[in-house]
């Protein structure tokens, strides 16, 4: 009895010993983190000993049980119940991969509110500024296996878990407002068509493929979302700087019953930046996880990355106000009609411990709402109110909001009489587990009275049971169009190029000569110009007019950052030996100084030494182990001999040639502008220096000068958007 006691006093004050945790040296208040803390295994308090699952100490994990002699091995011995163990496990580590959205990663944070709004909702998260609310976000991409590479052409998830004291509160959200299908029923097919090919299982994470192509002409519906999947929105820089969308039309509830219709909109604070694809092509070999690593990085260096909660609000009398549903999933709200309130920020601050408990496990459903957040009529959200519970089951069992990284925090204790089932955790006390019952002390489901409990919106419904939808949602391409007329002449090129790509691997000619018809019902020079490329019939005409208008806010270009930074962006500073230390040390102070994340790149990974001096410069990589794509901006550095070196070195030319070709901003000084000035071979543009000046000279993002001054600093700050 006393040893029971010990130990529970010995975990009550683990606990607290927890709630003064320091994660990222920051001391954690996070209700979540302190939530799951009882079931983390801090394994450098082990003791150094090895248990088997049911805590006996383990003495040999490295060899069978197996009778020997002095010459030979013998056979092993299935008596060995530590070695069974220990490959039953192992055989078992798997679980079914997401059907969609399989590859991921995610971080902690939280969300605060900074503008109530009691006249909309009565959610608490939504209407107490003084909460600091702890929030999962899982990033992913759609198509991909869990082991595929994070930087192709696709979707971006954006799944936002909320552990709010009344609940826990999802947006599964995407990076790009609208969607394929307006009819949930519709899924199996698009996905099947979109994912790798029956026959052969090919092609991995690529849309571009006869069957993706195929659907999308067979389904006008799909041309405003292709449109947007062909832009650069699909190709992003980093998580970081994309926005997230929850897509489908939720409702907001207020304390009187009043019901209007939301979307949710969250933007990021470092701007909405994309890869160039070439770039992306080659990321996806030479770093699968990019973007995995670029979210982890950034957390780690406490670049911690925010993002804008806005909402866009109707109201009921306004329904049926506009020329397209409200409630249609492959239509945006444009800003002009209904603009986008911004009432809270969200942050990612922390890491997960581990992966398999925390991202893989973790378990999206839109049907998770809190009082005063409900749904809407949106076929499309209907149904995915369904099909997300449903799959947890298949993935994770059906106990799985048990899970620490599911289950609600301590405020919201769950109480009902839901039990048993496979690897059931909770354990219950009391005679029944039904209700009505006997008792007044067991859990009650109060019907009246109860002005935190969740309560539908009283809703009239009429009409006739059919397999159709609303009038409006017949008309599939005005967005389609507002869009393509709404993007950049630069972003209007990439999504030509876009097209060709993807097209050109689609080798069945009614699938890529069909879709460029279609293309010419939102834009004909499009049309042609893809034509052109991939085959077929050149479009000689519209097939319908382009209505000219446009929207703020669809163009990435748009979304600037406030104050332009490079806080956690990659800089490679190329050195080799005989580079020029004072330079080097005065750039790379300045560039940390506004929170760059600086790495020295040479020709071999040892110490590289600077001219007339033995102590040297560690090089974190070498220019064959890192390339190019990898980084965000270029310095090389100066010295008469290290500028030699370079020149004769092969990779390095091309190192600097690929940087410039996927526009990123290149500084040089000194000597090493001669070496730059060769690399890019840029015709008409001279990039000679006034070495009696200590002023910097930019064109075409290449920033040269002879001496280290702010100038050259400042010019080397990344653009909100890459231009060329
Ligand atoms: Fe999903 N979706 N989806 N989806 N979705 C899933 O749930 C589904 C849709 C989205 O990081 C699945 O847990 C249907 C739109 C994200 O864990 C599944 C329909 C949007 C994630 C599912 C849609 C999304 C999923 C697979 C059409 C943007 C990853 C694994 C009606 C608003 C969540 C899982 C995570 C995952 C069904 C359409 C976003 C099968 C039936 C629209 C971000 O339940």
């Amino acid at each position: 009895m006393s040893g029971t006691f010990q130990r529970l006093q010995e975990s009550l004050s683990a606990a607290k010993e927890a709630a003064s945790e320091t994660f990222n040296d920051v001391t954690t208040t996070n209700e979540k983190i302190l939530d799951m803390w009882p079931n983390k295994v801090d394994q450098t308090k082990s003791g150094n000993r090895m248990t088997t699952d049911t805590g006996v100490k383990i003495q040999d994990t490295d060899h069978w049980l197996r009778v020997v002699s002095d010459k030979q091995e013998g056979p092993a011995l299935l008596e060995d119940q530590i070695a069974r163990e220990k490959i039953m496990r192992f055989d078992h580590e798997r679980i079914p991969e997401r059907v969609i959205h399989a590859r991921g990663t995610g971080a902690h944070g939280y969300f605060k509110l900074h503008t109530p709004i009691p006249e909309l909702s009565s959610a608490g998260v939504l209407n107490d500024i003084s909460r600091t609310t702890p929030v999962f976000v899982r990033f992913s991409t759609v198509l991909g296996s869990r082991g595929s590479a994070d930087t192709v052409r696709d979707v971006r998830g954006f799944a936002v878990k909320f552990y709010t004291d009344e609940g826990n509160w999802d947006i599964v959200g995407n990076n790009i407002p609208v969607f394929f299908i307006q009819d949930a029923i519709k899924f199996p097919d698009v996905i099947h068509a979109g994912k790798p090919e029956p026959h052969n299982e090919v092609p991995q994470a690529q849309s571009a493929h006869n069957n993706f192509w195929d659907f999308q002409y067979l389904h006008s519906e799909a041309t405003h979302m292709f449109m947007w999947t062909m832009s650069d929105r699909a190709i992003p820089r980093s998580y970081r700087m994309m926005q997230g969308f929850g897509v489908n039309t939720y409702t907001l509830i207020n304390a009187k019953g009043g019901r209007s219709f939301v979307k949710f909109v969250w933007t990021p604070e470092l701007g909405v930046h994309s890869l160039v694809w070439d770039e992306a092509l080659k990321l996806a070999g030479q770093d699968p996880d990019f973007h995995r690593k670029d979210l982890q990085e950034a957390i780690e260096n406490r670049a911690y990355p925010k993002w804008k909660f806005g909402i866009q609000v109707v109201s009921e009398a306004d329904q049926h106000k506009f020329e397209f549903d409200i409630l249609d999933a492959t239509k945006l709200w444009p800003e002009d009609l209904i603009p986008v309130q911004y009432i809270g920020e969200l942050c990612l601050n922390r890491n997960v411990d581990e992966f398999f408990a925390e991202t893989e496990q973790v378990a999206f459903c839109t049907s998770h709402v809190i009082p005063g957040i409900g749904f809407s009529d949106d076929p499309l959200l209907q149904g995915r109110n369904f099909s997300y519970f449903d799959t947890q089951i298949s993935r994770l069992g059906v106990n799985w909001q048990q899970l620490p990284i599911n289950r609600p925090i301590a405020a919201c204790p769950v109480m009902n009489f839901h039990r048993d089932g496979q690897l059931n955790h909770r354990i219950h006390k009391g005679t029944v587990n039904y209700w009505p019952n006997r008792f007044e002390n067991t859990p009650h489901a109060r019907h009246t009275g109860d002005t935190d409990a969740y309560r539908e919106f009283s809703q009239n419904v009429a009409g006739i049971k059919e397999r159709l939808n609303a009038p409006k949602f017949k008309e599939h391409f005005n967005q389609a169009q507002l869009f393509y007329n709404s993007l950049s002449p630069v972003e209007k090129i990439h999504m030509q190029a876009a097209f060709a790509f993807e097209l050109d691997h689609c080798d069945d000619p009614i699938v890529y000569k069909r879709v460029c018809e279609r293309i010419a019902e939102i834009d004909l020079p499009l049309a042609q110009a893809v034509a052109k490329l991939v085959g077929g019939e050149i479009p000689q005409k519209a097939a319908r007019q382009n209505h000219g208008r446009k929207a703020p806010k669809l163009s990435q270009t748009e979304f600037a950052p406030a104050a332009p930074t490079i806080a956690s962006r990659r800089i490679a500073m190329i050195i080799a030996d005989g580079f020029e230390m004072p330079t080097f040390l005065a750039v790379r102070t300045a560039l940390t100084a506004e929170g760059a994340l600086t790495f020295v790149i040479a020709p071999r990974r040892h110490m590289i030494k600077p001219a007339g001096s033995e102590a040297g410069i560690m090089a974190d990589h070498h220019l064959e182990g890192m390339r190019s794509t990898m980084f965000d901006a270029v310095f090389i550095c100066p010295g008469a001999q290290s500028t030699i070196t370079l020149r004769e070195n092969g990779r390095a030319v091309q190192w600097v040639r690929e940087a410039f070709g996927h526009l990123k901003t290149i500084g040089a000084l000194g000597d090493a502008v001669a070496f730059l000035q060769e690399a890019v071979m840029l015709p008409g543009v001279d990039l000679a220096i006034d070495r009696s000046s200590s002023e910097v000279v930019s064109s075409y993002g290449v920033v040269t000068g002879w001496k280290a001054n702010v100038g050259l600093l400042r010019s080397l700050k990344i653009e909100p958007s890459k231009t060329a």
